[in-house]
């Protein structure tokens, strides 16, 4: 009988959810970076190991929504937890443990779904740091099996799957054994061209971007052109975006492009265009066909 399942990623913006479930599935299925709220929709990240399979639902980290689009991010959060086998909240051992951490834990323990608890970054810690966080996660009264680990450097991460391994009720896998992601193509283009924006902007700016892949021409075997827009909320943005003479929106293309190339097997054209949409965040419709649900 095989075993099957869905965890669902809980945390603040940044302590790493996205990092541990590429970590888990063992390849990239979700964009990371350091500006908060990088993540804006559910992916489901699949690691299929013998007989079972463990369906990771990576989530944007829980926030007070202001417009359209967090508040799509924040409803889809308290569905995707309702509705999974168990839920793995992280914490940031670097950033220490705070009221939103609090405040989540109190909104897991009311939903009364299974909790388990996994505490990042302990490469950044001493060991007597790492003891002192176990205490002070062990002290949100939720989850009873606590996990020290480093998903960036694989430490811990081992003991964690064995663990989420238990939690999962038998029955069919919901994925073919090999795949490792539920995300369109298109969608996951668009991510790995806005993971090279949020590299190289700051402030408001990672916030007003949204990159929507318009075409993807394999009409030749060795050659992929790629078409994406990016979006932006302001010219002042437009203009950073693209920058003197051109010169930003070509360096985030080079790299922008390797990764379609990795992720395609192919070389590959990226032609990226610039464009203002003054309120695109609250904009139902285009939310609706970007995928952000
Ligand atoms: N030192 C260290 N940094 C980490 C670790 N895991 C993640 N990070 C870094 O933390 C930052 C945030 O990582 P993400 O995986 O994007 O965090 P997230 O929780 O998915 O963030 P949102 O999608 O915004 O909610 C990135 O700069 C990661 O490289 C870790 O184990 N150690
Ligand atoms: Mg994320």
């Amino acid at each position: 009988m095989t075993r099957a399942g869905f965890i669902a990623l809980a945390g603040r913006p940044n302590v790493g959810k996205s990092t541990l479930v590429n970590a888990i599935v063992g390849t990239k299925v979700a964009i990371v970076s350091d500006k908060p709220q990088t993540t804006r929709r559910a992916i489901r990240g699949v690691a299929t190991h013998g007989d079972t399979q463990l369906v990771l639902v990576d989530l944007p980290g829980v926030q007070r929504p202001r417009d359209a689009l967090t508040r799509r991010m924040q409803r889809r959060v308290e569905l995707e937890l309702s509705d999974a086998d168990a839920v793995l909240m992280l914490l940031s051992g670097s950033e220490g443990i705070g009221p939103g951490d609090r405040w989540i834990a109190s909104q897991l323990e009311q939903a009364g779904v299974p909790v388990v608890l996994a505490v990042n970054k302990i490469d950044r810690l001493k060991p007597g740091q790492i003891a002192e966080r176990l205490i002070e996660a062990a002290a949100l009264g939720v989850g009873d099996d606590i996990f020290p680990i480093s998903a960036r450097r694989g430490e811990g991460t081992d003991e964690l799957i064995a663990h989420l391994r238990t939690l999962v009720p038998e029955g069919e896998m919901f994925f073919p054994p090999d795949e490792s992601s539920d995300q369109r193509r298109e969608v996951v283009l668009a991510e790995l061209v806005r993971e090279q924006v949020l590299r190289r902007t700051f402030e408001e700016v990672p916030h007003a971007v949204e990159v929507q892949v318009e075409e993807i021409d394999e009409s030749r075997e060795d050659l992929t052109t790629v078409r994406a827009r990016v979006w932006v909320e302001t010219e002042s943005q437009k203009g950073i975006l693209i920058g003197a003479g051109g010169s930003m929106i070509k360096k985030i293309g080079e790299t922008a492009r390797k990764e379609l190339e990795r992720e395609l097997g192919t070389r590959v054209h990226l032609e990226l265009s610039v464009r203002t949409r003054r309120g695109w965040r609250g904009d139902e419709r285009l939310l609706d066909r970007l995928g952000i649900q």
